[in-house]
């Protein structure tokens, strides 16, 4: 019997969401960073089977938020609630459940029969304290099973999958077989780019960072794509700091991508990146909508 569906993950902000569906996919297709809200669109990565197709939507945390930036990528984590056949919910192993947690456990309540509880970064705590845990979520949302993983390592990922693939219900494969995200090549590009700025700048940079990719050009002939990004930024002092001293912050920032990219796109790739101010775009509903980030 050939099963198919929708796989939601959701939690709060850096539990390791993106980090899981690249463990479970096997390549990297959303990017990941130590900073909270690294990821800002729902992302869906496609796993074929043998007998199965799972369809992963990876999502923006769950948060308050207190921007038109920050709304929208709620929203976008909240409309996949009820658009799934699984919920697999994340948390971090630790000693306690964060309010936060709760609070979207609540929210879940019409869902509770199809969420998993996938309880993350085990590496990091000692085994005697995923039981108590455990129960501390079972008491608190009744959830249909719980699965401890560390995403980083890929442990417990096989034995998640297996319960997924059990609650999939009998369907078609949805998407051809050579398809691994609905996300363009442009996107990932862009995110590729925006990834290295996360990992290299610090403070609000991060924060007040889209990267939208203007030409992206395969080169006929030649075993080489042309991509050339603007990386827009909210004010005159984030530009001057991500140019840094004679461009010395571009260049490690395009160099690191790059490398990515040849990697993913397996080919040369030829990129070239401009900053650009766009006063205040986290605020204005109009540019956040213009960079892509409200679905
Ligand atoms: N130690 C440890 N770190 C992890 C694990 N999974 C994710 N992380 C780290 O947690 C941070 C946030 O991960 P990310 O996937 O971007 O979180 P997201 O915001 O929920 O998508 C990154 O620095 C990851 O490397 C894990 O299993 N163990
Ligand atoms: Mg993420």
């Amino acid at each position: 019997m050939f099963k198919s569906g929708f796989i939601g993950i959701v939690g709060r902000p850096n539990v390791g969401k993106s980090t899981l569906l690249n463990s479970i996919m096997g390549e990297t297709i959303a990017i990941t960073s130590p900073k909270p809200q690294t990821t800002r669109n729902k992302i869906m990565g496609i796993k074929h089977l043998v007998d199965g197709q799972m369809i992963f939507l990876d999502t923006p945390g769950i948060h308050d938020p207190h921007k038109p930036l920050n709304t929208a990528m709620v929203k976008t984590a909240r409309n996949v609630f009820g658009d799934v056949d699984v919920l697999m919910v994340l948390i971090e192993a630790g000693n306690r459940i964060y309010p936060d947690d709760l609070a979207l456990f609540e929210s879940l309540a019409p869902y509770h029969q199809r969420a998993i509880l996938v309880i993350n970064k085990i590496d990091l705590v000692i085994k005697d304290t995923l039981l108590p845990l455990i129960e501390e979520a079972r008491l608190a949302f009744p959830f249909h099973a719980f699965f401890p993983v560390c995403a980083r390592t890929g442990d417990g990922v096989p034995a998640l999958l297996q319960e997924i693939q059990d609650l999939l219900p009998e369907g078609p494969p949805y998407f051809p077989e050579d398809m691994l995200t609905d996300r363009s090549e442009r996107f990932i590009a862009a995110e590729i780019v925006r990834e290295k700025i996360l990992l290299l700048t610090h403070r609000e940079i991060p924060y007040a960072t889209a990267v939208v990719v203007e030409s992206f050009q395969e080169v006929e002939g030649k075993d080489l794509i042309r991509i050339q990004a603007t990386i827009h930024v909210e004010r005159d002092s984030q530009k001057k700091i991500l140019i840094g001293q004679k461009g010395s912050m571009m260049k490690r920032i395009g160099t690191a991508a790059r490398l990515d990219m040849e990697h993913f796109f397996a080919t040369k790739i030829f990129l070239e990146l401009f900053v650009r101010v766009q006063k205040d775009w986290t605020h204005s509903e109009r540019l956040v909508k213009e960079f892509g980030y409200d679905q």
